[in-house]
Protein backbone atom coordinates (compact mmCIF):
# COMPACT_ATOMS: atom_id res chain seq x y z
CA UNK A 1 0.00 0.00 0.00
CA UNK A 2 1.34 3.66 -1.16
CA UNK A 3 0.96 6.48 1.16
CA UNK A 4 0.85 9.76 -0.52
CA UNK A 5 0.61 13.31 0.89
CA UNK A 6 0.78 15.94 -2.66
CA UNK A 7 -0.91 15.81 -5.54
CA UNK A 8 2.01 15.24 -8.36
CA UNK A 9 2.99 12.40 -6.21
CA UNK A 10 -0.95 11.36 -6.49
CA UNK A 11 -1.04 11.23 -10.12
CA UNK A 12 2.24 9.98 -10.73
CA UNK A 13 1.14 6.77 -8.49
CA UNK A 14 -1.96 6.51 -10.41
CA UNK A 15 -0.67 7.04 -13.51
CA UNK A 16 0.74 3.02 -14.12
CA UNK A 17 -2.43 1.45 -13.04
CA UNK A 18 -4.45 3.62 -15.43
CA UNK A 19 -1.74 2.68 -18.24
CA UNK A 20 -2.43 -0.99 -17.44
CA UNK A 21 -6.26 0.00 -17.85
CA UNK A 22 -7.22 -0.61 -14.48
CA UNK A 23 -10.40 0.19 -13.07
CA UNK A 24 -10.11 3.30 -10.31
CA UNK A 25 -11.81 3.24 -7.07
CA UNK A 26 -12.02 5.88 -4.60
CA UNK A 27 -13.14 6.27 -1.44
CA UNK A 28 -13.44 10.14 0.40
CA UNK A 29 -13.24 9.82 3.45
CA UNK A 30 -12.21 12.43 6.74
CA UNK A 31 -10.23 9.59 8.56
CA UNK A 32 -11.60 8.13 12.15
CA UNK A 33 -12.00 4.98 9.82
CA UNK A 34 -15.09 2.63 11.14
CA UNK A 35 -17.01 0.14 9.92
CA UNK A 36 -19.10 2.22 7.74
CA UNK A 37 -16.23 3.12 6.18
CA UNK A 38 -15.02 -0.10 5.54
CA UNK A 39 -18.24 -1.63 4.26
CA UNK A 40 -17.81 1.16 1.46
CA UNK A 41 -13.73 0.22 1.21
CA UNK A 42 -14.70 -3.38 0.73
CA UNK A 43 -17.52 -3.04 -2.16
CA UNK A 44 -14.59 -1.30 -3.84
CA UNK A 45 -12.22 -3.75 -2.86
CA UNK A 46 -14.54 -5.91 -4.68
CA UNK A 47 -15.22 -3.80 -7.87
CA UNK A 48 -12.53 -2.27 -8.63
CA UNK A 49 -8.61 -3.16 -9.80
CA UNK A 50 -7.10 -0.46 -8.32
CA UNK A 51 -8.38 1.19 -4.46
CA UNK A 52 -8.20 4.72 -3.78
CA UNK A 53 -9.23 5.70 -0.09
CA UNK A 54 -8.52 9.87 0.27
CA UNK A 55 -8.06 10.98 4.24
CA UNK A 56 -8.69 14.64 4.55
CA UNK A 57 -10.59 16.62 7.07
CA UNK A 58 -11.73 19.32 4.63
CA UNK A 59 -11.95 22.60 6.36
CA UNK A 60 -14.00 24.28 3.91
CA UNK A 61 -17.27 22.27 4.86
CA UNK A 62 -17.08 22.98 8.52
CA UNK A 63 -18.57 26.06 9.81
CA UNK A 64 -17.03 28.88 12.24
CA UNK A 65 -18.67 27.20 14.92
CA UNK A 66 -18.31 23.51 14.17
CA UNK A 67 -15.75 20.58 15.51
CA UNK A 68 -13.23 21.01 12.71
CA UNK A 69 -10.58 21.54 15.40
CA UNK A 70 -11.07 18.42 17.11
CA UNK A 71 -12.61 16.67 14.62
CA UNK A 72 -11.53 12.70 15.52
CA UNK A 73 -8.59 10.99 13.40
CA UNK A 74 -5.96 8.38 14.16
CA UNK A 75 -4.49 8.04 10.90
CA UNK A 76 -1.64 4.97 12.27
CA UNK A 77 -5.36 3.19 13.02
CA UNK A 78 -6.81 4.23 9.67
CA UNK A 79 -3.25 2.99 7.95
CA UNK A 80 -3.69 -0.48 9.06
CA UNK A 81 -7.34 -0.74 8.49
CA UNK A 82 -6.90 0.08 5.09
CA UNK A 83 -3.71 -1.85 4.45
CA UNK A 84 -5.66 -4.93 5.84
CA UNK A 85 -8.73 -4.12 3.36
CA UNK A 86 -6.12 -3.92 0.57
CA UNK A 87 -6.21 -0.69 -0.07
CA UNK A 88 -3.06 0.27 -2.72
CA UNK A 89 -3.24 3.93 -2.09
CA UNK A 90 -4.08 6.50 0.68
CA UNK A 91 -3.94 10.13 -0.70
CA UNK A 92 -3.40 12.31 2.54
CA UNK A 93 -2.67 15.60 1.92
CA UNK A 94 -2.09 18.33 4.74
CA UNK A 95 -4.55 21.35 3.84
CA UNK A 96 -1.92 23.46 1.87
CA UNK A 97 -2.02 20.79 -0.57
CA UNK A 98 -5.59 21.11 -1.28
CA UNK A 99 -5.53 24.91 -0.51
CA UNK A 100 -2.95 26.07 -2.24
CA UNK A 101 -4.39 29.53 -2.40
CA UNK A 102 -7.37 31.37 -1.24
CA UNK A 103 -10.07 29.38 -2.86
CA UNK A 104 -12.51 31.60 -5.30
CA UNK A 105 -14.11 28.64 -7.28
CA UNK A 106 -17.20 26.81 -5.30
CA UNK A 107 -19.42 24.24 -6.84
CA UNK A 108 -22.60 24.75 -5.77
CA UNK A 109 -25.88 22.35 -6.23
CA UNK A 110 -28.75 24.44 -5.59
CA UNK A 111 -32.28 23.29 -4.69
CA UNK A 112 -31.16 19.75 -3.30
CA UNK A 113 -29.17 21.84 -0.28
CA UNK A 114 -31.94 23.98 0.55
CA UNK A 115 -33.61 21.60 3.73
CA UNK A 116 -32.90 19.07 5.73
CA UNK A 117 -28.70 19.99 6.85
CA UNK A 118 -28.68 22.62 4.34
CA UNK A 119 -30.93 24.97 6.43
CA UNK A 120 -28.72 24.43 9.47
CA UNK A 121 -24.94 24.11 7.57
CA UNK A 122 -25.56 26.59 4.95
CA UNK A 123 -22.47 26.47 3.24
CA UNK A 124 -21.71 22.55 3.95
CA UNK A 125 -22.14 21.24 0.80
CA UNK A 126 -20.67 23.87 -1.16
CA UNK A 127 -17.27 22.78 0.64
CA UNK A 128 -18.72 18.99 0.20
CA UNK A 129 -18.96 19.47 -3.47
CA UNK A 130 -15.93 21.71 -3.91
CA UNK A 131 -13.61 19.07 -2.11
CA UNK A 132 -15.05 15.88 -3.77
CA UNK A 133 -14.87 17.57 -6.91
CA UNK A 134 -11.60 18.52 -6.40
CA UNK A 135 -10.72 14.49 -5.37
CA UNK A 136 -12.45 13.26 -8.82
CA UNK A 137 -10.08 15.66 -10.88
CA UNK A 138 -6.57 14.24 -8.65
CA UNK A 139 -7.70 10.99 -8.88
CA UNK A 140 -10.04 10.75 -11.55
CA UNK A 141 -11.70 7.56 -10.50
CA UNK A 142 -13.97 5.47 -12.75
CA UNK A 143 -16.23 4.35 -9.54
CA UNK A 144 -16.47 6.36 -5.99
CA UNK A 145 -18.33 4.84 -3.07
CA UNK A 146 -20.55 7.16 -0.55
CA UNK A 147 -22.76 6.06 1.99
CA UNK A 148 -26.63 6.08 2.58
CA UNK A 149 -25.93 7.19 6.28
CA UNK A 150 -25.26 10.48 4.51
CA UNK A 151 -28.07 10.29 2.27
CA UNK A 152 -28.31 14.44 1.11
CA UNK A 153 -24.46 14.45 0.36
CA UNK A 154 -25.28 11.44 -1.35
CA UNK A 155 -27.51 13.18 -3.43
CA UNK A 156 -26.05 16.50 -3.96
CA UNK A 157 -22.78 14.45 -5.34
CA UNK A 158 -24.81 12.48 -7.57
CA UNK A 159 -26.75 15.44 -8.91
CA UNK A 160 -23.58 17.56 -9.43
CA UNK A 161 -21.70 14.52 -11.36
CA UNK A 162 -24.40 14.38 -13.74
CA UNK A 163 -24.90 18.31 -14.09
CA UNK A 164 -21.38 18.56 -14.90
CA UNK A 165 -20.79 15.73 -16.98
CA UNK A 166 -18.04 14.00 -14.57
CA UNK A 167 -16.60 10.71 -16.06
CA UNK A 168 -17.84 8.58 -12.20
CA UNK A 169 -20.14 6.40 -11.64
CA UNK A 170 -21.46 7.10 -8.04
CA UNK A 171 -22.43 4.33 -5.92
CA UNK A 172 -23.44 3.83 -2.63
CA UNK A 173 -23.80 1.45 0.54
CA UNK A 174 -26.02 1.26 3.17
CA UNK A 175 -26.18 2.99 6.64
CA UNK A 176 -23.67 0.36 9.20
CA UNK A 177 -25.36 0.66 12.27
CA UNK A 178 -24.00 -0.51 16.08
CA UNK A 179 -26.67 -3.48 17.42
CA UNK A 180 -27.69 -1.71 19.26
CA UNK A 181 -28.69 1.17 15.96
CA UNK A 182 -27.36 3.76 16.68
CA UNK A 183 -26.11 4.77 12.92
CA UNK A 184 -21.92 4.61 13.28
CA UNK A 185 -20.31 8.17 12.57
CA UNK A 186 -16.84 9.21 13.58
CA UNK A 187 -18.80 12.00 15.44
CA UNK A 188 -20.25 9.12 17.89
CA UNK A 189 -16.77 9.42 19.58
CA UNK A 190 -18.14 12.41 21.19
CA UNK A 191 -20.51 10.73 23.10
CA UNK A 192 -20.15 9.29 26.58
CA UNK A 193 -22.46 6.11 26.99
CA UNK A 194 -25.63 7.96 28.50
CA UNK A 195 -25.56 10.33 25.26
CA UNK A 196 -24.70 6.91 23.35
CA UNK A 197 -27.77 5.33 24.98
CA UNK A 198 -30.40 8.49 24.24
CA UNK A 199 -28.51 8.37 20.79
CA UNK A 200 -30.71 5.50 19.93
CA UNK A 201 -34.04 7.62 20.04
CA UNK A 202 -33.30 8.76 16.33
CA UNK A 203 -33.23 5.05 14.86
CA UNK A 204 -36.00 4.11 17.32
CA UNK A 205 -38.04 7.30 15.69
CA UNK A 206 -37.26 6.04 11.94
CA UNK A 207 -38.43 3.16 13.02
CA UNK A 208 -41.64 4.00 14.37
CA UNK A 209 -42.11 6.03 10.58
CA UNK A 210 -41.70 2.80 9.40
CA UNK A 211 -43.91 1.30 10.74
CA UNK A 212 -46.52 4.01 10.81
CA UNK A 213 -46.26 4.01 7.09
CA UNK A 214 -46.40 -0.44 6.97
CA UNK A 215 -49.23 0.10 8.07
CA UNK A 216 -50.95 2.79 5.79
CA UNK A 217 -50.18 6.01 7.18
CA UNK A 218 -49.57 8.68 4.20
CA UNK A 219 -49.49 12.08 6.06
CA UNK A 220 -45.90 13.20 6.77
CA UNK A 221 -46.97 15.39 9.31
CA UNK A 222 -48.45 13.03 11.15
CA UNK A 223 -44.96 10.34 10.98
CA UNK A 224 -42.97 13.75 11.68
CA UNK A 225 -45.20 14.57 15.25
CA UNK A 226 -44.73 10.53 16.02
CA UNK A 227 -41.05 10.59 15.67
CA UNK A 228 -40.75 13.76 17.42
CA UNK A 229 -42.79 12.46 20.92
CA UNK A 230 -39.57 9.43 20.64
CA UNK A 231 -36.95 12.43 20.54
CA UNK A 232 -38.03 14.41 22.98
CA UNK A 233 -38.20 11.93 25.44
CA UNK A 234 -34.77 12.07 25.62
CA UNK A 235 -33.44 14.69 28.06
CA UNK A 236 -30.32 15.79 25.90
CA UNK A 237 -31.69 15.73 22.58
CA UNK A 238 -32.31 19.15 20.84
CA UNK A 239 -33.82 18.37 17.49
CA UNK A 240 -32.38 20.16 14.42
CA UNK A 241 -35.32 19.23 11.72
CA UNK A 242 -37.14 15.73 11.33
CA UNK A 243 -37.94 16.28 7.68
CA UNK A 244 -39.68 14.31 5.03
CA UNK A 245 -38.78 14.80 1.40
CA UNK A 246 -38.99 12.71 -2.09
CA UNK A 247 -35.61 11.04 -2.82
CA UNK A 248 -34.61 12.95 -5.47
CA UNK A 249 -35.12 16.45 -5.38
CA UNK A 250 -35.11 16.50 -1.79
CA UNK A 251 -38.21 18.70 -1.24
CA UNK A 252 -40.73 18.50 1.61
CA UNK A 253 -43.56 16.15 0.62
CA UNK A 254 -47.45 16.30 2.35
CA UNK A 255 -48.00 12.65 1.74
CA UNK A 256 -46.02 9.23 1.28
CA UNK A 257 -47.03 8.95 -2.60
CA UNK A 258 -43.29 7.85 -3.84
CA UNK A 259 -40.38 6.90 -2.83
CA UNK A 260 -39.22 9.40 0.32
CA UNK A 261 -36.82 10.31 2.42
CA UNK A 262 -37.13 10.38 6.05
CA UNK A 263 -34.31 12.31 7.14
CA UNK A 264 -33.87 14.01 10.88
CA UNK A 265 -30.54 15.45 12.56
CA UNK A 266 -30.37 16.43 16.38
CA UNK A 267 -27.78 17.26 18.76
CA UNK A 268 -27.35 14.73 21.75
CA UNK A 269 -24.85 16.83 24.04
CA UNK A 270 -21.59 17.33 22.31
CA UNK A 271 -22.69 15.48 19.05
CA UNK A 272 -24.91 16.33 16.26
CA UNK A 273 -26.02 12.99 15.07
CA UNK A 274 -27.74 12.44 11.70
CA UNK A 275 -29.79 9.09 10.17
CA UNK A 276 -32.16 8.72 7.56
CA UNK A 277 -34.44 5.42 5.78
CA UNK A 278 -36.24 5.44 2.81
CA UNK A 279 -39.73 4.67 2.51
CA UNK A 280 -42.04 3.37 0.05
CA UNK A 281 -45.43 4.12 -0.70
CA UNK A 282 -47.90 1.89 1.15
CA UNK A 283 -49.33 -0.95 -1.89
CA UNK A 284 -52.65 -0.17 -2.83
CA UNK A 285 -55.17 -2.59 -2.72
CA UNK A 286 -57.20 -3.44 -6.05
P1 LIG B 1 -16.87 10.92 6.33
O1 LIG B 1 -17.84 11.44 7.33
O2 LIG B 1 -15.53 10.44 6.80
O3 LIG B 1 -17.58 9.77 5.53
C1 LIG B 1 -16.95 9.15 4.44
C2 LIG B 1 -17.96 8.24 3.76
O4 LIG B 1 -18.37 7.22 4.68
C3 LIG B 1 -19.25 8.99 3.35
O5 LIG B 1 -19.63 8.58 2.06
C4 LIG B 1 -20.24 8.57 4.40
O6 LIG B 1 -21.58 8.60 3.93
C5 LIG B 1 -19.78 7.15 4.69
N1 LIG B 1 -20.28 6.70 6.00
C6 LIG B 1 -20.12 7.31 7.20
N2 LIG B 1 -20.77 6.63 8.17
C7 LIG B 1 -21.35 5.57 7.57
C8 LIG B 1 -22.17 4.48 8.03
N3 LIG B 1 -22.52 4.36 9.30
N4 LIG B 1 -22.59 3.58 7.12
C9 LIG B 1 -22.25 3.69 5.81
N5 LIG B 1 -21.48 4.69 5.31
C10 LIG B 1 -21.04 5.61 6.18
O7 LIG B 1 -18.64 12.24 4.33
C11 LIG B 1 -17.51 12.68 4.47
O8 LIG B 1 -16.55 12.06 5.23
C12 LIG B 1 -17.03 13.94 3.77
O9 LIG B 1 -18.12 14.84 3.64
C13 LIG B 1 -16.38 13.69 2.39
C14 LIG B 1 -17.35 13.05 1.40
C15 LIG B 1 -15.13 12.80 2.55
C16 LIG B 1 -15.93 15.05 1.78
O10 LIG B 1 -15.05 15.72 2.63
Amino acid sequence: MIITDTINQTRETIAQPRREGKTIGIVPTMGALHEGHFSLIRRCRAECDFVVVSIFVNPTQFAPDEDLDKYPGNFEADCRACRDLGVDLIFAPPTAEMYQRENLTWINVEKITDHLCGTSRPDHFRGVCTIVAKLFNIIQPDIAWFGQKDAQQLAVIRRMVADLNMPVDVRSCPTVRETDGLALSSRNDYLNPEQHRQGLCLNQALCRGRELVADGTTDTNIIIEAMRLIIEKQPDAGIDYISIVDNDLLQPIAAIDRPALVALAVRIGPARLIDNIIVEPPAKTV
